[in-house]
């Protein structure tokens, strides 16, 4: 009796990606949503070749997750990568959304939960970002929790990130967290980092200072037949920090503006980060870089310590 072959995934991959997955290789997956929907052109661009760049230098391969052309990209070529930077009317892609923009032909842009759960499609176990998504302030009122948070439960790939960004309310998104069973990581302190600073002032729920123990904790994961990924915080680099003090009285304002402009669903996020970039003079978007070059580098080495663990 023959079998039905499944139709084959709509996944296409660079030639690079390509190669060190079949090689058993370290690769980093890069979200895109923060291409297209947190960065002016051509900044964007810039940051995302820089970031890629970086992921090279420590040793690991990029992998920018978009959807283009009715396809999942799992690494985008140099030339797709300039397209999708300048692309207008790109869809902001969640779980709820992936399927629907490849049917519809459209382009789209990963999120944290989308970007991850086309990593996991590809086989890739290790994705940096700049922050996930959480729980809103408000969230009581608004029930806006991002489907990241889910995700996390769910699909097994660590994400590197400075934290849950810091106009979230984030003493929830750490009970959310809790809740649906996510490890919360600290990188190398104790203290839950808030994006642009370095602490939140709560305490993170488990710490680890080496990214061998990161990637061995994935891995036991899924042994354990746990599903799900971990969150691994890294603090932004010092050099780079906005205090809290500074950049909190900025939060309000730009939540009071989003109040009263009667912002609401997956415009939030966005319309936050437009308006902290502005009101702090685009210090914010120097830190938001810094932030994911550190987190880059940190996935690579994570990354590579994966590829050994499993190697064995
Ligand atoms: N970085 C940005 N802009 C964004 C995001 C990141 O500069 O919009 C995205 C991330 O992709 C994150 C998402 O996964 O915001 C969360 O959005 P929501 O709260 O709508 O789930
Ligand atoms: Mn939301």
């Amino acid at each position: 009796m023959t079998h039905l072959q499944p139709p084959a995934l709509p996944l296409t991959y660079s030639r690079d990606v390509r190669a060190a997955l079949d090689a058993g290789q370290a690769v980093v997956a890069l979200e895109s949503t923060i291409i297209t929907h947190g960065m002016p052109y051509p900044q964007n661009l810039e940051t995302a070749q820089r970031v890629e760049e970086e992921v090279r230098t420590n040793g690991a391969v990029p992998a920018t997750i978009a959807v283009m052309g009715g396809k999942i990209h799992i690494g985008l070529e140099a030339e797709a990568l300039e397209a999708l930077a300048q692309a207008k009317d790109v869809m902001k892609l969640s779980r709820a959304d992936l399927a629907a923009c490849l049917a519809l032909g459209r382009t789209g842009a990963t999120t944290v939960a989308a970007t991850m759960i086309c990593a996991a499609l590809a086989g890739i176990r290790v994705f940096a970002t700049g922050g996930i998504g959480g729980v809103h302030r408000g969230a009581e009122h608004s029930f806006d929790i991002s489907a990241d948070l889910r995700e996390l439960s769910e699909t097994p790939v660590t994400v590197v990130a400075a934290g849950a960004k810091a106009i979230l309310d984030l003493p929830k998104t750490l009970e959310v967290l809790e809740t649906l069973g996510v490890p919360v990581i600290a990188y190398g302190q104790q203290d839950f980092p808030a994006f642009w600073s370095r602490s939140s002032g709560l305490l993170a729920p488990l710490r680890m200072d080496r990214p061998e123990q990161i990637a061995a904790a994935q891995v036991l994961r899924t042994r354990l037949k746990l599903p799900g990924g971990q969150l691994v915080a890294n603090p932004i680099p010092e050099t780079a920090e906005i205090p809290r003090e500074v950049i909190n009285p900025v939060i309000e304002v730009a939540l009071e503006e989003a109040k009263t402009q009667g912002i609401g669903a997956k415009s939030v996020t966005p319309f936050l980060l437009g308006r902290i970039f502005e009101l702090t003079n685009g210090r914010s978007l120097d830190a938001n870089i810094a932030l994911v070059l550190n987190n880059a580098r940190l996935g690579a080495a994570i990354a590579r310590a994966m590829a050994e663990e499993t190697a064995h």
